[in-house]
């Protein structure tokens, strides 16, 4: 049976197992548009392309299937690369639709023409265009493909407006099998017996990847094999956060002991990611180590330094391998400090949860605003390592990633390349991937407002994001940088900033409105209650800025 090229895309889609997409229509791709009329997968009708960008990098990395995004030419192309710059960096699957001029018009700088390639060809895996309604199926399978395969990625893919209605009889593509490598017999002994020869042996857990779980199953193996186990930036839902072995994460905001220990060890196991500039503070520490990498990318594309055993496989395929070999017999002569040294090096970390008041404001002389450090260990202690947890960028986020445990897979999604604006779409995409979890948004002032306007998708959508904004009328993490670099001279970032409660009750939604720590409680389980968007505007003095990590440290 004939169909047009831009329904042969769809059912292709379909047939791929897709459910959303998140979208901002355009002209250009109307016969796509048509085709979603009569599909079995929702079109998620975003307010800004960015929005719609990272709602469908949230999909992919809490999936581990592509997220699809579809956009017009030129200035929703625009919009839309913030988050193929974000999906390239962090190494997340997603998949860009964009709409095109006519094959006719092109190279006359018709209305909204752009290069496809030269915008995106640096920034994706691959850029694709569907010149022949024939293959238009099979680009969409192999688009599928690429994302998902080697190192995930972004990969754009073109869509001509007229080819998009030219008739073909071709059948939809079926998903092609991404391979899924695991460990030889030989390697794993290789392996093995690095584990056992080292005496400060230490397993890094990050990238995508771990949503199956697995990295629950690589604890209990860590912990017989007396390995401590950290995390990569922003991966800390790769293993859950409880029990020997978990010693904490790295990167920006990370307490100096949990960077100690990753800096004493003398064997590192990267899983899932690499020795990359953040979590080595600036290619500083653990550099000299005796170094296993896994990881599916045979160039090692996020990995800076010595390698001395390459293993090619997937987090869960690697851990799965590893059923297979005894851990006790491991440990070799080491005893049981460095393990727990590490262990206790984490708990000292968490301990400043008890003792709220060293990260938060009222201690630091200021009257204005809410202790953050009480109120993240009470959303922590409400959300109970359960929740999904989307952030921004900024130095909000910074006092929850300390205070937040993850005892769930699949349970963040933040920029791994710090990008701004993404906490608020991320949450409403969880929300409407997992009706039956909490999504939570926690952002800044700046963070949200670049892709706050995404609550009008989630009230449209059915999506209950609970978004924390954490108001300092800064942005705190430059006005940080210029008191380090430009003491006394803020330049540049002062913000003015409406009532975001009433904002949020404008779309419909739920809003509080909190001044003092003594009301966040309240407020938090009146928000966590609300059937519905629901939002807590959270207000600090502007001179707060996290503790340093020597003070959570101690
Ligand atoms: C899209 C984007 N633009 C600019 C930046 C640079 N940047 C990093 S953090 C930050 C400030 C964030 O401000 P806010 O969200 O209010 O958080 P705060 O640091 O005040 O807690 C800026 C501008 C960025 N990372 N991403
Ligand atoms: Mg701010």
């Amino acid at each position: 049976m004939s169909q047009s090229a831009g329904h042969l895309i769809v059912r292709t889609l379909e047939a791929h197992g897709v459910e959303r997409v998140y979208a901002v229509p355009g002209e250009s791709y109307l016969d796509v548009l048509d085709g979603l009329h009569d599909s079995s997968i929702e079109t998620v009708v975003c307010r800004q392309e960015g929005g719609a960008g990272f709602m469908a990098l949230a999909e992919g990395r809490l999936t581990g299937r592509p997220g699809i995004a579809m956009v017009t030419r030129g200035p929703g192309a625009a919009n839309a690369m913030i988050a193929i710059h974000t999906a390239w960096q962090d190494a997340t699957a997603l998949v860009l639709f964009v709409g095109l001029v006519p094959v006719a018009d092109r190279e006359r700088e018709a209305f909204q023409e752009f290069s496809l390639t030269g915008w995106f060809g640096s920034t994706a895996k691959r850029v694709m265009t569907i010149d022949d309604a024939d293959r238009a199926g099979a680009l969409v399978a192999e688009a599928m493909r690429i994302a998902a395969s080697g190192r995930p990625g972004p990969v754009v893919v073109g869509l001509p407006e007229d080819v998009l209605v030219h008739l073909t009889d071709a059948e939809p593509s079926l998903p092609i099998p991404v391979a899924d490598p695991r460990p030889g017999s030989a390697e794993l002994e290789a392996f093995a017996q690095r584990i056992a020869e080292a005496e400060r042996p230490a397993i890094v857990a990050g990238g995508d990847g771990w949503h199956s779980g697995a990295g629950r199953e690589l604890l209990a193996w860590a912990e017989a094999a007396g390995v401590p186990v950290f995390c990569d930036w922003r991966a800390y839902d790769a293993v859950p956060h409880e029990g020997a072995a978990w010693a904490g994460w790295l990167g920006y905001g990370r307490a100096d002991a949990v960077a100690a220990g990753f800096a004493e060890a003398d064997l590192l196991v990267f899983v899932g990611c690499g020795r990359s500039d953040v979590l080595s503070d600036g290619y500083t520490i653990g550099l000299d180590a005796e170094t296993v990498l896994v990881s599916v990318d045979p160039e090692a594309t996020q990995h800076a330094g010595r390698i001395d055993q390459q293993i090619l496989a997937t987090p869960a395929g690697f851990v799965h391998a590893l059923s297979g070999v005894e851990p006790a017999e491991l440990r070799g002569s080491r005893g049981e400090g460095w393990m727990r040294g590490r262990s206790v090096a984490q708990v000292r970390f968490a301990a400043h949860r008890a003792d709220a008041s060293v990260a938060g404001a009222a201690g630091a002389g200021v009257d204005l605003g809410v202790d953050l450090g009480t109120a993240f260990a009470r959303l922590d202690e409400r959300l109970g390592g359960e929740a999904i947890l989307a952030f921004g960028a900024g130095n909000a986020t910074i006092w929850a990633h300390r205070f937040v445990r993850h005892l769930t897979p699949a349970s963040l999604v933040g920029a791994r390349n710090g990008a701004m604006g993404l906490a608020v779409p991320a949450a409403v995409a969880g929300s409407l991937a997992f009706p039956e979890r909490r999504s939570v948004a926690v952002c800044g002032d700046g963070d949200f407002l670049m892709n706050g306007q995404e609550i009008a998708t989630a009230i449209a959508h059915g999506g209950k994001p609970l978004v924390i904004v954490v108001d300092n009328g800064v942005y705190g993490t430059i006005v940080q940088h210029q008191e380090n670099h430009y003491p006394g001279r803020p330049s540049g970032t002062r913000m003015a900033n409406p009532d975001f409660a009433s904002w949020m009750r404008s779309f419909g939604g739920h809003g509080e409105r909190v001044e003092r720590t003594e009301d966040f409680a309240d407020a938090l389980d009146r928000a966590l209650a609300a059937d519905g968007p629901a939002l807590v505007h959270v207000l600090i003095d502007s001179s707060v800025m996290p503790p340093a990590s020597a003070e959570i440290a101690a």
